[in-house]
């Protein structure tokens, strides 16, 4: 579905009258957020001859950091007429990363079921896997030609934010957009970009993979603040906490899959998956949101008491889906 106050001629006259754009991305940034940035900052150079800043509070995983040499973390708000915030949720969580928010063009671009369509403008397509699926169609609708380029990061946001195609947040949409797109790209130099990680952050894994605990169709796994300390120590990055969710989503037997990370003391980021249960609905309980099988939410409290009022939670869902 796809919710929008704005069509393709808006967004081509929007971006004809603009000087200066500010692209904001959400808290520890993931790949498709930074892709998108990226395939927005190309769109606005070559095709409107306008000036696009990339911003991110916080940092961009260290593997990652070659894709996106230019982000910067921070800017002076008076020199932006247009902010574009890229998979920002909502006017909270857009706040928490950009506090400077006056009467300048705000324009929502996400793909999140729980965005609340903040923004002068707003395009949410809750349908699609990725923010770069959205992009695609916005980029094929205003009649823009793709380059290499700009196929490079939608591919890659794609990619990623698919697990490599393997989520069902895939659609036909997804396929035939990255269909057209493979003639443009080095497949598997993206491949091995999204894949390949430092030495430290397998040495997390393993650290994540201890924890590992089962409890029926429930499987879930954490970092205290203790244990990502001494995992800084020997040269881990604490950015490259993104997803790692991923890591255990594919248990055998599980139908809830959950991380608590404590990214700070008494301060905890909680990301669900699920093959099947709402996990959307979840997570907007306790602040967050996402998708139905894709959320999070982030608890000040310490991480034993959060997984314990998560398993509460979790349990009876669990149950209720028998
Ligand atoms: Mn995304």
């Amino acid at each position: 579905m796809l919710k929008t106050n704005v069509n393709f001629f808006d967004l081509r006259r929007i971006f004809i009258k603009v000087k200066n754009v500010l692209l904001v991305a959400h808290p520890n940034p993931d790949l498709d957020c930074l892709c998108a940035m990226k395939v927005i900052q190309f769109l606005l150079n070559r095709y409107f001859a306008k000036k696009a800043t990339l911003y991110s509070k916080d940092p961009v995983p260290s593997d990652y950091r070659h894709l996106f040499p230019d982000v910067v973390s921070e800017v002076d708000p008076e020199k932006f007429d247009c902010v574009i915030a890229v998979e920002l949720g909502s006017l909270k969580r857009f706040t928490e990363v950009f506090e400077k928010i006056d009467s300048r063009m705000i324009i929502n671009i996400d793909h999140h079921v729980s965005n609340d369509l903040f923004g002068n403008y707003y395009y949410v397509d809750v349908n699609s896997s990725s923010v770069n699926e959205v992009l695609y169609d916005i980029i094929k609708q205003t009649g823009i030609p793709i380059d290499s380029d700009i196929a490079y990061y939608l591919v890659m946001g794609v990619i990623s934010d698919t697990g490599g195609l393997s989520y069902n947040n895939v659609s036909s949409k997804t396929l035939s957009m990255l269909s057209e797109l493979r003639n443009y790209v080095d497949w598997q130099d993206i491949i091995r970009t999204i894949r390949s990680k430092n030495i430290n952050y397998y040495k997390m894994l393993s650290v994540l993979y201890s924890n590992l605990k089962q409890e029926g169709k429930l499987v879930y796994s954490y970092l205290s603040f203790d244990e990502i300390k001494k995992l800084e120590g020997e040269g881990f990055r604490k950015e490259d906490i993104n997803n790692i969710v991923e890591s255990i989503f594919f248990t055998k037997g599980a139908e809830i899959i959950f991380t608590v990370v404590e990214i700070e003391e008494n301060y905890c980021r909680v990301s669900l998956r699920s093959n099947n249960v709402d996990v959307e609905e979840i997570a907007c309980k306790f602040g967050g949101g996402g998708h139905k099988r894709a959320a999070g939410f982030r608890m000040r409290k310490k991480l034993d008491e959060v997984l314990s009022i998560l398993l509460q939670e979790l349990r009876d869902r669990v149950h209720m889906e028998k």
